[in-house]
């Protein structure tokens, strides 16, 4: 009835959604189906509530009036952005309107396809020179080690110069390396040392924002009605107390700073000192895409784009709706989430920037589902090669600051939807961690007795699956979340921002620890753990934030002489992803999928199980094992020992078994 109904997949982007639609019907358009599905999850309904007869027969009208304190223009907004979005979505498929995102071929042959990438977040991975900051000549230093786990492409977090209001995510100069992690020199020479090993490098952009300290902010300010003021959004407002709308910032607060001396107020989307981007005038894009263009001039492979699905903003800027913002935590995000241009701005950027130079691009996407992801990255629209989706990262009905355990049968349900929906469209970038969440291992069971066993696990989901993985420094060596004792161990200016939120709204300072402790972006961005040394051996000097003494359990060094450890694990599986192109290209079919707690699939010639719980699963038998001549090899596990209990998974525990022809 819904999307395998090739006669309504077609005439999707022809729905005009009103207040009296079906929801059925909303389903159809890219977007809606993407909000009911993210409604669903975050209802703790799941993905796939929608697609119950009865529920998808309900009229948008019907739903507004069981649900209560939803006010009616909540609905009305829902409509408009359906609507916009499907349209502005319809206006760049360049020819093709019946195609908005269905591609059935092969998927081609590309390097960014086979490649295993490596996450790096430079001010926590080495120091060379003990000012207790990571730096570029930390990560030339340890090359030789990223090179060993077998990865084909680093990706480096933001290197620019900045103010650090958000570690980098605040963009004072693109073009001049941040003096704290070296110079243009050190970064070409870093470039060069990658080439060099055959590795490739993408590096952060940041162009959704760009730090108040940046100069084209700064003179913005001296003239707002001039050049520079039509980079950014500055308005009057109606008075210093008023804002110009009613956003917020995600990071908490208002989305607008104002400027006294100027008599203006700024939009800021994240803190107060990044100040958002107008898009919408061509010479800023222009500027941005020579910018882009010198960087790939430079010989850098590629780009992850920060944040990149929110660069075009809704129209005069309207108010957004009280209701949905009280949903998702701050108000306004739908007036920029997935607005009216972005197709068509990032389609200018890959025909100016990308194209000419075969560069890789993926984006950052917070909020967008499946099938938005589907239009971004179909090659026939020409805009981005991969978006990195959310919807994963929490499991069912929970977001990131709550307290709870996450459930590995969520992950195989979304896997399940890219397996079956997706695989003849949309490449999965596929990650469990990165700088801006905590790590999954502690997100699951922090029973420290499954550490390395459930780390095994993800990183064989993670090698094996369909899609190209992204390993997060120090995933790889199995690292967990801290043990912060209070807000002074915090860092983060997203869970300062959340801090004071909390606390402003009537909670007890203990309580809105709790909340910040479950979900901080610290936990990934405390320092990578070489040795046991103190801490752990990134810095002979003092950290610029510490974690706690994990390292002496868990390090580079050790995890090197352990043939058992989580990163020999990665080496073993990378290198039999490297020899064998069924691990990439081949085909992903999940097998027993109605068997809870049990996950598992071939790829070509291999075939991978796994115990997604901390007890003891029944073990089904596979078809293959019933035929004569056929049978399951194993060739590695998250168990060391090749003792595998008869008819029994043990907890956590993943196989990957080759299926062997005796003919
Ligand atoms: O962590 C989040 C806020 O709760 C995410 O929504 C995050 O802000 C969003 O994914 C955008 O992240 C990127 O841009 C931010 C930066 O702080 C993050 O580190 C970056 O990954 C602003 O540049």
């Amino acid at each position: 009835m819904f999307r395998n109904d090739k006669k309504n997949n077609n005439n999707r982007d022809r729905h005009y959604v009103t207040i009296k639609s079906r929801l059925s019907e909303v389903y159809k358009t890219p977007v809606g189906h993407d909000l009911l599905c993210k409604i669903g999850i975050y209802s703790g309904k799941g993905s796939d509530w929608i697609k119950n007869p009865f529920v998808g027969f309900l009229r948008l009208s019907v739903v507004l009036s069981v649900l209560k304190g939803i006010s009616s223009d909540f609905l009305d907004v829902c409509c408009k952005l359906l609507n916009n979005t499907t349209a502005a979505a319809q206006v760049m498929v360049h020819g093709m309107p019946d195609k908005v995102g269905e591609i059935s071929q092969e998927e081609p042959e590309e390097w960014w396809r086979e490649a295993v990438f490596y996450q790096i977040y430079p001010r926590s991975f080495y120091d060379s020179d003990g000012d207790g900051l990571g730096d570029l000549n930390g990560i030339i230093e340890k090359l030789d080690y990223i090179e060993s786990i077998g990865v084909d492409c680093i990706w480096l977090c933001p290197i620019y110069d900045s103010p650090n209001a958000d570690n980098g995510y605040d963009v004072r100069d693109y073009e001049m390396i941040m003096a704290e992690f070296g110079n243009m020199e050190i970064f070409e020479k870093l470039l060069e040392e990658i080439h060099k090993r055959k590795m490739r490098l993408i590096v952060d952009l940041v162009v959704n924002h760009t730090s108040d300290e940046h100069e084209w902010f700064r003179k913005a300010l001296e003239d707002p009605d001039g050049e520079f003021g039509k980079f950014y959004f500055l308005r009057k407002g109606t008075d210093e107390k008023t804002p110009p709308n009613n956003w917020e910032s995600c990071f908490g607060g208002s989305a607008w700073n104002y400027y006294k001396e100027q008599g203006v107020w700024a939009l800021h989307v994240f803190s107060k000192k990044q100040m958002d981007l107008n898009w919408d005038n061509p010479k800023l894009r222009m500027k941005i895409e020579d910018m882009i263009n010198r960087w790939l001039d430079k010989g850098v492979d590629g780009f992850r784009l920060d944040a990149v699905n929110l660069i075009s903003k809704e129209d005069g800027l309207p108010d957004g709706n009280v209701d949905l913002g009280n949903f998702i935590g701050y108000r306004g995000a739908e007036k920029y989430f997935y607005g009216p241009h972005l197709h068509e701005y990032l389609h200018e950027v890959c025909k100016e920037c990308f194209e000419k130079y075969n560069a890789f691009s993926v984006g950052e996407t917070p909020g967008l589902g499946l099938e938005m992801s589907k239009l971004l990255t179909n090659p026939l629209r020409r805009e981005l090669n991969m978006v990195f989706n959310f919807d994963h990262l929490e499991s069912d009905g929970h977001l990131r600051f709550d307290t709870y355990k996450y459930d590995l049968n969520w992950y195989k349900s979304y896997i399940k939807d890219w397996t079956e929906n997706y695989s003849g469209s949309v490449r999965p970038a596929l990650y469990f961690e990165n700088h801006d969440n905590p790590r999954m291992v502690s997100k699951i069971c922090d029973d420290e007795h499954y550490r390395v066993i459930l780390c095994k696990l993800l990183a064989l989901l993670l090698l094996t699956e369909r899609g190209t993985p992204f390993i997060y420094q120090g995933e790889e060596i199995g690292m967990v979340n801290k043990k912060f004792k209070g807000m002074s161990d915090i860092e983060d200016v997203e869970s300062l921002g959340l801090f004071e939120k909390k606390l402003s709204e009537g909670m007890k300072a203990e309580e809105a620890f709790k909340h910040i402790l479950a979900g901080t972006r610290d936990h990934a961005r405390s320092p990578m753990q070489w040795t046991k040394e103190p801490y752990g051996g990134f810095t002979t000097g003092k950290p610029w934030f510490i974690g706690d003494n994990d390292y002496e359990v868990c390090n580079v060094e050790d995890s090197q002489a352990d043939p058992n450890s989580v990163l020999n694990f990665y080496r073993e599986v990378i290198k039999l992803r490297r020899s064998d192109r069924d691990l990439t290209y081949g085909k992903m079919v999940i097998m027993n999928a109605h068997i809870p707690n049990y996950f598992a699939y071939t790829r070509g010639k291999y075939f991978i199980e796994c115990n997604l719980v901390d007890r003891n699963i029944i073990r089904p038998e596979q078809k293959v094992e019933r035929k004569k001549r056929v049978r399951l090899e194993r060739i590695l596990g998250s168990y060391g020992d090749m003792n595998m209990v008869q008819g029994l998974l043990r907890p956590y525990e993943a196989n990957l078994y080759r299926i062997v022809s005796e003919e």
